[in-house]
């Protein structure tokens, strides 16, 4: 008797094993849209995560990248890693045509091996205090990628978090910039109807949902609807 224990322990941790892997396996499958911002022209913006932008099936990723396009760490990386060096090489391309991208631009290039269809890089501000034109900027780099996906007839863009990791935003600060200046660019697209923010933590999941909800207060423009409502 003492000798099966062991046994069904072991079971028990296999079981509890398979479910762990099955319950990562949904989550990165299917991340959760917590928020929908509905416009009254039917047009969207949902707010997911936590997830991984890599992931993403819409017409577009956007990514948080630096001037050269060269890639980087974080969410630029991680894009470069997972579509494969088609990217990289098309990035090489533009730079030698254009030089360095500006903070507040846009470029578009293929995804590669991604499940979306282009990726669009842009460049955020780099923090320093907010007196410095930050919130322009990183307005202008939500309204260029709209604009972008939008004259490549593209349906739909997912965009990360931009400038609030390495390039220090405060992401309280940064959330309602985000997501208004996609509101405008939105609005007045032709072929974009939905835009994404894919969320990779939970504070910054809650940071954006609550810009989200600060923000319906002071517009008609649009209203919410939450996951558990
Ligand atoms: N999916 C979604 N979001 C992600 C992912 C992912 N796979 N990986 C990270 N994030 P950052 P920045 C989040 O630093 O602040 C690069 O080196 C991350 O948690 O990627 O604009 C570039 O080359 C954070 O919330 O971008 C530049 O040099 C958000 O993405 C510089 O960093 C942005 O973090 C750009 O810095």
């Amino acid at each position: 008797m003492k000798e099966q224990c062991p046994v069904v322990s072991t079971q028990y941790d296999a079981a509890e094993e398979v479910g762990r892997e099955l319950r990562t396996l949904t989550r990165r499958c299917v991340p959760t849209v917590h928020m929908r911002l509905l416009f009254g022209n039917g047009k969207t913006i949902e707010i997911v995560g936590p997830a991984n932008i890599v992931e993403e099936t819409t017409g577009a990723i956007v990514n948080a990248a630096n001037s050269s396009l060269f890639g980087g760490g974080g969410v630029d990386g991680a894009i470069h890693r997972a579509g494969g060096p088609a990217i990289l090489a098309e990035c090489r391309q533009i730079v030698s045509k254009i030089g360095r991208l500006h903070a507040g631009k846009a470029v578009i290039t293929t995804a590669g091996r991604l499940a979306a269809r282009r990726v669009i890089h842009t460049v955020g501000p780099v923090y320093r205090g907010g007196n410095y034109g930050e919130a322009e900027t990183l307005g202008s780099c939500h309204r260029e990628s709209v604009r972008l996906a939008d004259e490549h007839s593209l349906g739909s863009l997912s965009f990360p978090a931009i400038s609030t990791g390495a390039y220090g935003y405060p992401v309280s600060d940064a959330a309602p910039i985000a997501i208004s200046s996609t509101a405008d660019a939105l609005a007045s697209a032709q072929h974009v109807t939905k835009c994404r923010f894919v969320l990779f933590d939970v504070a910054t999941l809650r940071a954006y949902e609550r810009a989200a909800e600060k923000l319906s207060n002071s517009t008609s423009l649009f209203r919410i609807e939450k996951a558990n409502s």
